[in-house]
């Protein structure tokens, strides 16, 4: 199976400068802090959004019109993003992929074959045509749900929304951005990070918020989203493959259940063979990363090799504060 090439415009870099006038004139009324890779965040409807992504933001919400049969992968970033994208993708195209070596997730990164609406699909000066994407079509966006396109909320689409607990999704981002982006990170220290995240101020943060408002969908809208936590995901694979695909209406059958096809697929997902596939090696993302920055430890828990006492008793507290009235407990 050959690699898939994406459009060149996905290519480009985000710079300050990329931006049209229009989207610069309209952040500067924003209030900013300073981004964790280059240039700022911006808060925008109670949400923080870095400066290459908020034009992205602004030209989805504008102009995605969803569809019934569309599925819609949300996740704060961090939180279990590439791993979702691939157990979706391998999910909804069992069918046409049977072979999982031959599958296009051996040479394909997870981001290539599920693009995010707001950094990928929507980052140029034209409105994509989405029209020639096979039925379902697969997004993906980190929008919190107050942002998400009325269209996205009114129609039949459905949304499953992945989360992580927040220690580790901290500990990850801290990663990501020194090792995806050490020569533009605009963060000195991991203090520094976590004051930033503590705040609220991380990218599509505040963490709490995000998460508090897709649980809160999921709650009063079952059908509609589907809420997954990497925890469970990585202790139950099978079990959540399963609940994922009765949600999205393509349940397994008698006979992909005999012939193991769950199996393959969390086999097919894993971050020991996705990890070690050549092209997450070595191969490059859609900005020129290495889509080796992807794939870090993948482990619940991480966190205590990084955070400190305080750090921990700080996040701890505002998270039980935020969730106290919600049932949600990592
Ligand atoms: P993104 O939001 O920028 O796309 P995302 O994929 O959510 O990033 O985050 C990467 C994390 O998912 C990494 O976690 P870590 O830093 O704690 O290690 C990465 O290792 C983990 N990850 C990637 N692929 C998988 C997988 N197949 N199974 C489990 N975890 C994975």
């Amino acid at each position: 199976m050959a690699a898939i090439e994406p459009p060149p415009h996905l290519l480009q870099c985000f710079e300050e400068k990329e931006l049209s006038q229009e989207c610069r004139d309209f952040i500067s009324s924003l209030p900013r802090e300073r981004g964790w890779i280059r240039a700022f965040s911006h808060h925008y409807q109670g949400f923080w959004i870095s400066t290459m992504a908020i034009q992205g933001v602004l030209a989805f919400q504008k102009n995605f019109q969803a569809h019934d049969t569309d599925v819609l992968l949300v996740t704060p970033p961090k939180a279990g993003t590439t791993w979702s994208k691939a157990i979706l993708f391998a999910l909804l195209n069992r069918a046409r992929h049977p072979n999982p070596q031959r599958h296009p997730l051996v040479a394909n990164n997870p981001h290539t074959l599920v693009l995010t609406l707001e950094l990928n699909l929507y980052n140029g000066n034209q409105v994509p045509d989405l029209t020639s994407f096979p039925t379902p079509r697969l997004f993906g966006t980190h929008l919190p749900y107050a942002l998400l396109p009325a269209s996205a909320k009114d129609s039949a689409c459905k949304i499953v929304y992945m989360c992580r607990n927040p220690k580790d999704t901290f500990v990850s981002l801290w990663h990501y951005v020194n090792r995806a982006w050490s020569t533009s990170s605009a963060i000195d220290s991991l203090e520094e990070a976590f004051d930033m995240f503590w705040r609220g101020v991380s990218p599509f943060g505040p963490y709490w918020d995000h998460v508090s408002g897709y649980w809160k969908e999921s709650l009063e809208n079952p059908h509609k989203v589907l809420f997954l936590k990497y925890e469970d995901m990585k202790e139950q694979p099978t079990t959540n493959l399963r609940r994922l695909a009765e949600f999205l209406g393509c349940p397994f059958s008698p006979e992909e259940e005999a012939k193991g096809i769950v199996n393959d697929i969390s086999t097919l997902c894993s971050f020991d063979n996705l990890s070690n596939q050549e092209v997450n090696k070595r191969g490059k993302g859609l900005y020129g990363e290495a889509n080796e920055v992807y794939f870090r430890r993948g482990e619940v828990g991480d966190w205590v090799n990084y955070l400190t006492v305080e750090m921990t008793e700080k996040l701890d507290r505002i998270t039980e504060e935020k969730f106290h009235s919600t049932g949600l407990k990592f």
